[in-house]
Parts: structure tokens; C-alpha cells; sequence
């Protein structure tokens, strides 16, 4: 597939083996229709933001670039987010995989179901570290330089997961 606009991707879990469920998912991603995998960061381990009556997370962020419009992407998402058993039972809860959408190109999209730069994309180590690994520079659609970003949140004992390779 060539063309289609460069998304990033947020992947998290933090249930029933997370490094698994995100590795799978990365690879579900290369799978999904009119799209492409690009690149993906390496694997984080990092402290649940908000309930604190969870487990660490996995975190990582990919490259995707698709044909698929913003609405259909969310639903290939949510569809593979329910390929994992996915169960909603509260806000920012244990989940066994999360796929947020960060960016879609320089989109700025405010819809009933979808906000796009992620509303916290900019406070999260999770993301922001991750995301500055694979796109060093990036401008952020409101002119924010990620890497001034990156460089200055709080990591709040974000550690890299070494590779398996
Ligand atoms: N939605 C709106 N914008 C987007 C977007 N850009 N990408 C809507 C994806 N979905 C988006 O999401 C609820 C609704 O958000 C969706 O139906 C979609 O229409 P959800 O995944 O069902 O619920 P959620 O994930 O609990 O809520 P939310 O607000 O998406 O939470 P976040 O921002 O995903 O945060 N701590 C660590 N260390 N690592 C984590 O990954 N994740 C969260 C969840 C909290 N703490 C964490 C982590
Ligand atoms: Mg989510």
C-alpha cells in the first residue's frame, strides 16, 4: 500500500500480560486494511496515571500510515481492542489494551467521538517519550516542538523494556 496520511498510535495495557498484548497488537496494526505499519518505539514500563490501584503499564507508540479516515480508523481500533477482550469497567481502569489515536497527520479533530491531537498527549511521559523516538522533531499541529516536550516532562520511573531481540 503507498500513500495514505502518517498517524501515531498510543498503545497500552496492563492485564493479563501486557508485553504480550502489545506485541500482538503492533502486529495487528501491520495488518490492518489500506494501512501500513511504519515504525514502532521501543517498549516502556510506566506507573498508572490516575487510579493508582493498578498495575505498571506497557506503553509503546507506532507509525501507521493509512487511507482510512479518521471514524474507520477508531473502529478497526476499537474492533482489535475487543479482539483482546477488552472490558470497560472504569475510567483510566486496568485494561488489557488501549489504542488511542495521537495524531492523524496535522488533523485537528473535535468530533462526539474523537479528539485528535489526544487531549493528553502533551502531559504524558508514556506518550511523549516514546513518540519523540520515533519522530524526533516533530511539530506538534499547534506548533509545540515534541522534543522541548519530551525532554522536560516528568518520567515519573518510565524505564525502556529492553528488547527481546
Ligand atoms: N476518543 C476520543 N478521542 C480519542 C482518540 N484520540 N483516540 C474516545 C481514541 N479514542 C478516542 O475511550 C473512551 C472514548 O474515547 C472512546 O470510545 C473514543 O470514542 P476508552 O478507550 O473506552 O476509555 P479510556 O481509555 O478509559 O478513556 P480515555 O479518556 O481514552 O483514557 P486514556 O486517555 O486512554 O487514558 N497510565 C499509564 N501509565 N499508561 C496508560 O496507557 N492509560 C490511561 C487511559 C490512564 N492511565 C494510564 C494509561
Ligand atoms: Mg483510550
Amino acid at each position: 500500500m503507498a500513500g495514505g496520511v502518517f498517524c501515531y498510535l498510543g498503545l497500552g495495557s496492563n492485564m493479563d500480560n501486557p508485553q504480550q498484548h502489545v506485541r500482538q497488537a503492533i502486529s495487528e496494526l501491520d495488518n490492518l486494511p489500506h494501512s501500513q505499519l511504519i515504525n514502532v518505539s521501543p517498549l516502556y514500563c510506566s506507573k498508572p496515571v490516575g487510579p493508582q490501584d493498578q498495575d505498571d503499564f506497557i506503553n509503546a507508540v507506532a507509525c501507521l500510515q493509512t487511507k482510512l479516515e479518521p471514524a474507520p480508523l477508531l473502529d478497526a481500533l476499537q474492533a482489535l481492542e475487543q479482539q483482546h477482550q477488552r472490558v470497560r469497567e472504569r475510567h483510566w481502569g486496568p485494561r488489557t489494551l488501549d489504542l488511542d489515536i495521537l495524531l492523524y497527520g496535522d488533523r485537528q479533530i473535535h468530533t462526539e467521538r474523537l479528539s485528535v491531537p489526544h487531549p493528553f498527549l502533551t502531559e504524558r511521559a508514556f506518550v511523549l517519550v516514546p513518540l519523540a523516538d520515533i519522530a524526533p522533531g516533530l511539530t506538534l499541529p499547534d506548533g509545540t516542538n515534541l522534543d522541548v516536550l519530551a525532554a522536560n516532562c516528568d518520567r515519573n520511573g518510565l524505564a525502556v523494556i529492553p528488547s527481546r531481540l
